[in-house]
């Protein structure tokens, strides 16, 4: 790149560029050297004044400060979007806003998003409730799952598998009727060694939420450095102060859960109302006001100071699920597929039928099920997919797919419930996610290898499902 003669000139340079303090490349590249300043010195966000540039730091994974994009735009950035019909942009902004709007939900509603796979996260996000507020089902949640889909997974009621998933939700909470609505904020923590399957409460500072006013809220999520490790931790943080820091979990079983997926909820039923007696439950109006999300690997901080123009718009971000690679690995080559046109192939079990795909040819089965063996080898890694198309015929119940784990010397098992009778569904999951048990909540399919399927329901022997475009893929 440079001759020998050119080196001296290339010294003589760098002289200048340090006398005269000259930023060589402004921006993220430059950040990265710099050490991020912790919640006493304003974080991140004290960097970056009203935001402003926030975005482009290389330990920030995820902006949005919802003034760019309609609302079904900003629900195709984030991934996933629920009642769209309950979600508007608004007017109605924080004191320290740099821009102009929010997002506002009533009744129901989410938005859910993915980051790259991390160890550490921070999240702050501004929120206000409405005047009239009651009390809330469920709030914000930091996720970390093994195998994340557009989509957020249920879960409510099951412990997860310490490979497979945690989450904890910051979340407002009456606490069983001691503080009126919307409560006081908690955290709702769901992991492998929880001492209930209702998840677990971590009560930090009480002080109650105002409704009517905005506040700044921040949590960190950070896993365990390692599976045998009891060093997970989780903090949060209210308009820049500590409301609570809880510390010794071992929240996971494998580095390769990483936190990856956020989700702005807001979740309600009449319960949270029974439970802590509202006296006035019909007079609450549920609507909530959010705006200046930050996801980073970095405590971020209220946001500080004012943009150099007074307003900015930041370039928001997208899911990390978009990028197809970047957070699964994507399924690799087909190792075996059949789509019943030329006969059963090596099914056994059922037989071909009309009423396939399209008009084409499927296979109908019963309870006792239909079943692969010898056909197929395949060693289960993250990408490893299984992909079919289903139709009940009858009032289905739940489908259960087994696989015979060699090293496990038990079936794995994976569960499909939701199908409905004449209603084609397709049906995708990971190997791994196959798991032993009958509550799916012992050792996964991962590390195995896979050569065998069985599709089981329970019903009457002469009811039948459609099975049609099965593929294995590596
Ligand atoms: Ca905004």
């Amino acid at each position: 790149m440079f001759s020998k003669n050119s080196l001296p000139a290339l010294a003589a340079l760098a002289a200048l560029v340090l006398v005269l303090n000259i930023p060589i490349r402004a921006g993220a590249a430059s950040q990265k050297s710099l050490p991020a300043p912790g919640p006493d010195k304003g974080g991140l966000a004290s960097l970056y004044p009203g935001d402003e540039g926030i975005e482009r730091d290389p330990r920030v994974l995820f902006v949005d400060d919802f003034e760019t994009g309609t609302v079904a735009q900003i629900g195709a950035r984030w991934g996933s979007i629920s009642k769209k019909e309950n979600i508007k942009l608004s007017d109605d902004i924080h004191n320290n806003s740099p821009g102009n709007k929010s997002i506002h939900i009533s009744k129901n509603g989410h938005l859910f998003t993915h980051t790259k796979g991390v160890d550490t996260i921070y999240t702050r996000f501004y929120v206000k409730f409405h005047e009239r507020i009651g009390y809330v089902h469920h709030f914000v949640h930091l996720v970390a799952d093994r195998t994340p889909m557009p989509w957020p997974k249920g879960g409510a009621g099951e412990t997860p598998p310490g490979d497979a998933k945690f989450s904890t939700g910051i979340e407002p909470t009456g606490r069983w009727g001691k503080f009126p609505p919307p409560g006081v904020w908690n955290f709702y923590t769901y992991w492998h060694e929880m001492k209930t399957k209702w998840g677990s409460v971590f009560n930090g500072k009480q002080t109650q939420i105002q409704p009517g006013r905005w506040y700044c809220v921040e949590a960190k999520f950070k896993a365990n450095t390692s599976p045998d490790k009891s060093d997970g931790e989780q903090a949060f943080w209210v308009d820049g102060e500590l409301y609570g820091r809880f510390e010794g979990f071992r929240w996971r079983t494998t580095d390769k859960l990483k936190i990856n997926s956020f989700w702005l909820l807001f979740y309600n039923t009449d319960q949270p109302a029974r439970h802590n007696k509202d006296p006035r439950p019909e007079s609450r109006v549920m609507e909530v006001w959010f705006d200046d999300v930050v996801i980073a690997t970095e405590y971020i901080g209220p946001v500080r100071g004012k943009p150099k123009g007074g307003k900015k718009k930041a370039t928001p971000s997208k899911s990390a699920l978009l990028t197809p690679g970047l957070l699964i690995a994507e399924p690799g080559k087909a190792v075996f597929s059949e789509k019943f046109e030329q006969g059963a192939g090596n099914f056994k079990g059922g037989a071909v039928s009309n009423g396939g795909v399209d008009g084409s040819k499927a296979y109908a089965f019963g309870p006792k099920g239909a079943s692969l063996w010898d056909t197929f080898s395949t060693e289960v890694k993250d990408s490893t997919t299984i992909r079919f198309k289903l139709k009940p015929l009858c009032e289905p119940g739940e489908v259960q797919v087994m696989i015979w784990s060699k090293k496990q010397k038990d079936n794995c098992r994976y569960k499909i419930g939701g199908l409905r009778k004449s209603q084609w569904r397709n049906v995708e999951f990971r190997a791994i996610e196959a798991r032993v048990g009958w509550g799916m909540k012992g050792p996964s399919l991962e590390g195995d290898i896979l050569d065998n399927i069985k599709l089981i329901f329970e019903r009457g022997q002469d009811d039948r499902i459609l099975l049609d475009d099965f593929e294995i893929l590596k």
